[in-house]
């Protein structure tokens, strides 16, 4: 059975979604960059080991990430996931991870990377948002893609509206893709795109506002 490492920074309900799913993986650890990442206290409740390592008692990122990569290295991880975690990561500790290195990220990449993607997605207008799970590489946001969501975008839409409707479909796709990983039916071809063994069939068309 594979180990894994989820790395948080906040509330946590990617994780939590990771937690419920009962996948076939063993959650070795939940590790925040924030003490008071809300998401620890659902961690502990499930009986699983937490830790904090806090990127602001670091003078630089090279010093964070690799105080971050010895505590993770502890659990001995096939994977690595990354639930709503917030601080740019060093081509070093990416590369030392590399293949084992999971994100989930809130719009359709490679269209809005970064941060504050729902307002700018609202702010541009466009019709369809969504969610990404993707392999995370030194390029930020634009790793091999695994899965996404897409979404309607709604006339009335606000930041909050929107970001919940996404956060639910990215508790949909997340637990998909982690066991899919942990089953091996995802590898990296050649040319860095995701292969997927599984027998899913494609999903369907969304169009909007849909048609008459
Ligand atoms: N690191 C690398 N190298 N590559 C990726 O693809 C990464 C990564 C680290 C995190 C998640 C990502 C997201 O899904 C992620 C992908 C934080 C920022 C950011 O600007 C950007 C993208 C992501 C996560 N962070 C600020 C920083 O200075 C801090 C912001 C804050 O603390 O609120 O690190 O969106
Ligand atoms: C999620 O929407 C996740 O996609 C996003 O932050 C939220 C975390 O929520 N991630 C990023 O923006 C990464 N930069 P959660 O803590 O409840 O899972």
């Amino acid at each position: 059975m594979k180990n894994i490492v989820i790395l948080i920074s906040g509330r946590g309900s990617n994780m939590q979604a990771l937690l419920n799913a009962n996948m076939n993986c063993n959650i070795a650890a939940v590790i925040s960059n924030k003490a008071d990442a809300g998401g620890l206290t659902f961690a502990q409740a499930h009986g699983i080991p937490t830790a904090v390592v806090a990127h602001r008692d670091h003078p630089d990122r090279e010093s964070f990430d690799a105080a971050l990569a010895k505590v993770i290295d502890d659990f001995a991880p096939d994977l690595v996931i990354l639930a709503g975690f917030m601080r740019i990561l060093t081509v070093k500790f990416v590369t030392h991870y590399a293949g084992r290195l999971i994100n989930i990220h809130p719009s359709l990449l490679p269209s809005y990377p970064g941060l504050h993607t729902h307002a700018r997605a609202l702010h541009d207008g466009v019709k369809i948002h969504g969610c990404t799970v993707h392999f995370v590489t030194a390029d930020l946001d634009h790793g091999p893609v695994i899965i996404q969501a897409a979404i309607p975008v709604l006339a009335d839409d606000t930041e909050h509206t929107l970001s919940a409707r996404i956060l639910h479909q990215e508790h949909r796709i997340f637990p998909q893709a982690i066991r899919w990983l942990c089953s091996d039916q995802i590898e990296l071809n050649e040319n860095g795109k995701v292969v997927n063994h599984s027998h899913n069939p494609a999903g369907n068309a969304l169009i909007s506002p849909s048609l008459e």
